[in-house]
């Protein structure tokens, strides 16, 4: 209802403007008309203005953006990276699904990474990717996000741009408060959504309320490598942990999660969870529960959750299952756990950027709630409580109470900050950015989106030191904003330039999924790391072949391994004989190239998985099984010479019962 209501305004103000520019453009002509030559009327300064906002995201063509921004991809489950300000799309990331782009979880190397405790899965949905950091400061090493329906989280090594590591998170489900990372990256967090009974079993539904849990995962980062291991899981009452942010500066050591459904409903949430005035931002001091773990505290549970890493040396991924986690009964860790009442069902829950305040998103609130660091401090040294759940004190919401932001907006949901001391929050239901002035907690602009904003993001946000300058805002809704393209559409992001008091709107661009979050980082700090090949020298891969006279094809029994070479622009070898109906073909394709930007790619005809794109170094592996006799052929999918065409082979299929050796030749 009120979201139509606020479309009419829209359409509107939209109507409005259109009218006055008519009106400006009659005036403009009347003056040209009488040879005042007045070339200031309103037309040509909105010209004027278009043109400015056309410069301020113009990168001209072989000039470099300013910020790399990596946008979650949702349902996609993967990960788009995008140039600021252009918004220019340069790569989609696999993560979480099988990409036959380039064969991420097709090929025999990558199929490992998608490995679950449920088997493999080939697709989830992303949302909160977060980059690493140190001293609180972007460090560009690694892009973490989370996977929300199959609880994971991925690291991305932003050398290579490509997934490095995919921990399942056991005891979870609905995986959303999730991923973000503590100041010098010690811990990337993982929160349940829905609680579940834990351990899982049968039992019924109705019984929810006191028995089901939710665990909040703190998973600990390896500082040199990146490597992930669940250090511990908090066991919480059974509510919905929606987001959580770290603290930073003075709140370094705490964490910060919202929660919903503090009624413990089980059904029609829409009503049944909506009944309390205020659900809790739950405060966790994640140092004093390290302390009690690193002491022998807390409970190794059974439990069965993957760990898959992938090796830049081997090119290959493994998975492993892992058979236990600690969990910890935060009822047993006095002084880890305080809840501050936060109207109304919060959604966000953001950080400033000197970790003074800690903001609070009530999706049916007008307001916001700004919660003072150091007031929560007060009021826990001084016990002043106000009840408790499940046995962990309640904090009184006046107590702890930093400020109030009467923003005049509907259906507050996400905060970012520029640095200066400004915050700006997306408000869903009226569809608009609001900022306003952290301290004083005044409303200082108000911009509309285009159209119901989800997350925003500023490049270093979530950090100590944001880089101010840009905001995007994610939007929900696209409609109107492009050329339709049938019922499905993109969705949209909207770029303003912050550097102003107003916050200016200066480009729209589309964006692939659902993006929740982003987080973005001065092309500066990345472009000179970017990985440009893989050497052939330190290629580890098993069936590598790295140099031509190594090409060969061995047969065990059913299976053939093709040991194949690829270089502009010849197959080593492209023709083969002696395969068989019934035999499983492992194509182990090395490519050759050492140069920047020269990849090849393989498809074989009737292959039921993907093609693969093989980077200059690499070696990648395809698996074909033959069903017919003939000949067969094959050929490299990406164009990467004059005779790149020339670039194929054939595959001779005989019999199950033929008695033809298996030979191969290349130039014969
Ligand atoms: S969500 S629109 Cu981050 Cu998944 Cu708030
Ligand atoms: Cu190699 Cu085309």
């Amino acid at each position: 209802m009120s979201l139509h209501f606020l479309k009419k305004i829209t359409i509107n103000i939209s109507t409005m403007k259109k009218y006055s520019f008519y009106l400006a453009a009659i005036l403009g002509s009347i003056l040209l008309l009488t040879g005042c030559g007045n070339q200031n009327g309103k037309a040509s300064s909105d010209g004027a203005l278009a043109s400015n906002n056309a410069e301020k995201v113009y990168v001209a063509p072989g000039e470099h953006d300013e910020f790399y921004a990596f946008m979650s991809g949702g349902y996609s489950g993967n990960v788009t990276v995008y140039g600021l300000p252009s918004g220019r799309m340069f790569k989609e990331i696999p993560v979480f699904s099988q990409f036959p782009t380039n064969g991420y979880g097709y090929s025999e190397e990558t199929k490992p990474m998608l490995e679950t405790s449920f088997g493999f899965i080939p697709a989830d949905d992303s949302h909160h990717p977060d980059i690493s950091q140190t001293n609180g400061e972007l460090d560009g090493r690694w892009l973490f996000i989370n996977g929300n329906n199959t609880p994971r989280i991925a690291r991305i090594d932003l050398k290579t741009f490509e997934t490095a590591e995919i921990i399942e998170v056991p005891n979870s489900a609905g995986n959303h408060s999730s991923s973000y990372i503590t100041e010098n990256s010690e811990y990337v967090v993982a929160g349940t959504r829905f609680s579940v009974p834990i351990p899982q079993r049968d039992m019924p539904i109705k019984d929810y309320k006191g028995n089901f849990k939710g665990a909040l995962s703190f998973i600990s980062v390896e500082p040199e490598t990146g490597r992930m291991d669940i250090k511990f899981q908090l066991i919480m009452p059974g509510f919905n942990y929606d987001l959580s942010h770290p603290g930073r500066g003075k709140s370094h050591g705490w964490f910060f999660f919202t929660t919903y459904n503090t009624e413990e409903a089980n059904s029609l949430l829409e009503v049944n969870a909506s009944q309390n005035d205020k659900d809790f931002i739950a405060a966790v001091n994640w140092k004093k529960i390290e302390e009690y773990v690193e002491n022998g505290g807390g409970t190794m549970v059974p439990a069965n959750y993957t760990h898959n890493v992938y090796s830049d040396e081997t090119h290959s991924a493994t998975s492993t299952m892992k058979k236990e986690v600690l969990t910890v009964d935060p009822t047993k860790v006095p002084g880890a756990i305080f809840f501050m009442p936060t109207p109304k069902s919060p959604h966000g829950v953001d950080v400033s950027p000197s970790g003074d305040y800690i903001i609070g998103n009530g999706k049916l609130s007008a307001d916001l709630t700004a919660f003072s660091f150091d007031k929560m401090i007060a009021a826990i040294e001084g016990e002043k409580f106000d009840g408790e759940a499940y046995g962990l004190p309640i904090l009184k919401f006046e107590d702890v109470l930093g400020g109030t932001v009467k923003s005049g907006g509907l259906g507050p949901l996400h905060t970012e900050f520029d640095g200066e001391g400004n915050a700006y929050t997306t408000f869903f239901i009226s569809s608009e950015v609001v900022k306003w002035k952290l301290g004083t907690w005044e409303v200082i602009d108000r911009k509309p989106t285009f159209y119901s904003v989800g997350h925003c993001m500023i490049p270093g946000g979530n950090s100590r030191k944001p880089f101010g300058k840009y905001l995007i805002s994610l939007n929900k809704i696209t409609k109107d904003r492009y050329l339709p393209t049938g019922p499905e559409l993109e969705h949209s992001a909207q770029l303003y330039d912050i550097s102003g008091d107003k916050m200016e709107l200066i480009y729209d661009f589309p964006t692939h999924g659902e993006p929740h979050y982003a987080a973005a980082i001065p092309a500066s700090i990345l472009a000179p790391k970017s990985q440009k090949i893989y050497k052939l020298a330190e290629n580890e891969h098993p069936f590598a072949t790295k140099n031509v006279s190594e090409a060969r094809i061995v047969r065990e029994g059913n299976e053939v391994h093709v040991y194949m070479a690829m270089i502009r622009s010849h197959f080593t070898p492209d023709n083969i004989e002696g395969i068989k109906v019934g035999d499983k073909v492992y194509f182990h394709i090395t490519n050759h190239e050492q140069d920047f930007d020269v990849p090849h790619g393989f498809m074989m005809i009737g292959q039921k998985n993907s093609g693969l794109l093989i980077m200059p170094g690499q070696t990648k592996t395809s698996v074909w099984e033959p069903k017919q006799e003939g000949v067969w052929p094959f050929y490299c999918t990406d164009f990467c010479s004059a005779l790149h065409q020339e670039m194929q082979g054939y595959i001779r299929v005989s019999p199950a019962n033929s008695k033809i050796d298996l030979s191969w030749s290349l130039g014969e």
